[in-house]
């Protein structure tokens, strides 16, 4: 009776051990980032993240090229309703390689980037809220 009363207190430390460690791995903002390449991008291009936290647009000086991204498809412009503001308009956000901007999306949504200079390029952030 009394080693199974343990056992379970033991079994519930465990249990929230793990829980709390979870959760502190969740509330850490850890790095999500778009990489791109001379015409393309050459990491994930479906990235999910949660409102409030950032994107890294990378433009690695090796590799990188010139870009000109907003949300859209196909190299056109379409206006996404929460999109952060450099995204969201007809400028875009310019890289050129060796830059790297990094974007909070503070609203959940999910948005399509493309580039109006390789309209080949195609890239969604998923926002959770
Ligand atoms: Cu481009």
């Amino acid at each position: 009776m009394k080693r199974g009363a343990h056992l379970r207190r033991l079994l519930i430390f465990f249990g929230c051990g793990w829980w709390l460690m979870l959760t502190a791995c969740g509330t850490t903002v850890p790095n999500h980032t778009l990489t791109l390449g001379s015409s393309d991008f050459t990491g994930p291009t479906v990235i999910e993240i949660r409102a409030g936290q950032n994107v890294i647009f990378d433009d690695p000086s090796s590799s990188g090229g010139y870009h000109v991204l907003l949300t859209g498809t196909g190299g056109n412009f379409t206006p996404s309703t929460g999109a952060p503001p450099p995204l969201n308009s007809t400028a875009g956000l310019i890289l050129t390689a060796g830059q790297s901007q990094t974007i909070t999306f503070p609203v959940a949504g999910t948005f399509g980037i493309t580039c109006t200079i390789h309209p080949g390029m195609a890239a969604t952030i998923i926002v959770d809220p």
